[in-house]
């Protein structure tokens, strides 16, 4: 199974700042953690991190009969971005959402999610393991298809 693992703004900052909410660990951390997962998993994972809003809408449209589904952390955008709620749709492949904190815990402006409405399920407050619950979460649903 292809899965696209696309990560949105100020990601590739982790282990930088914040380290109470999001951890200590970087982005290339991220990114080992997700490629050592696949491979045990068996997917064929292909990971990218924009901070920019339109190239994140470019990437999950050229998914489109690339990829078998999207593992999505659309980071600040996930709070107000229409468009990426759009071309979740408009591509309709199986998406999962992931957020590395509890966003249920944190500020009122983070309670809503554009891009977790277009998504299968969402994975909140699990660190980097929900990458690889989000990964197993499409292998298992592509199985029961
Ligand atoms: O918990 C998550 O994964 C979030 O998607 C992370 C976003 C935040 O806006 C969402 O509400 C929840 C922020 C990512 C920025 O990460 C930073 C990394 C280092 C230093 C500061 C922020």
């Amino acid at each position: 199974m292809k899965i696209l693992v696309i990560n949105g703004p100020n990601l590739n900052m982790l282990g930088i700042r914040e380290p109470e909410i999001y951890g200590r660990e970087t982005y290339q951390d991220l990114l080992e953690y997700i490629k050592t997962s696949a491979a045990e998993l068996g997917a064929d994972v292909t990971c990218y991190q924009s901070n920019h809003e339109g190239d994140l809408v470019d990437q999950i449209q050229a998914a489109y009969g690339v990829y078998d589904g999207i593992v999505i952390n659309p980071a600040a955008y996930t709070h107000t971005s229409v468009a990426i709620l759009d071309a979740l749709k408009a591509v309709s492949l199986p998406a999962v959402e992931v957020h590395i904190s509890k966003v249920s815990e944190r500020e009122a402006f983070r309670q809503i999610s554009y891009a977790g409405m277009a998504c299968k399920k969402t994975y909140a407050g699990f660190g980097f393991a929900g990458y690889k619950m989000a990964l197993e979460f499409l292998l298992d649903f592509e199985r029961a298809e």
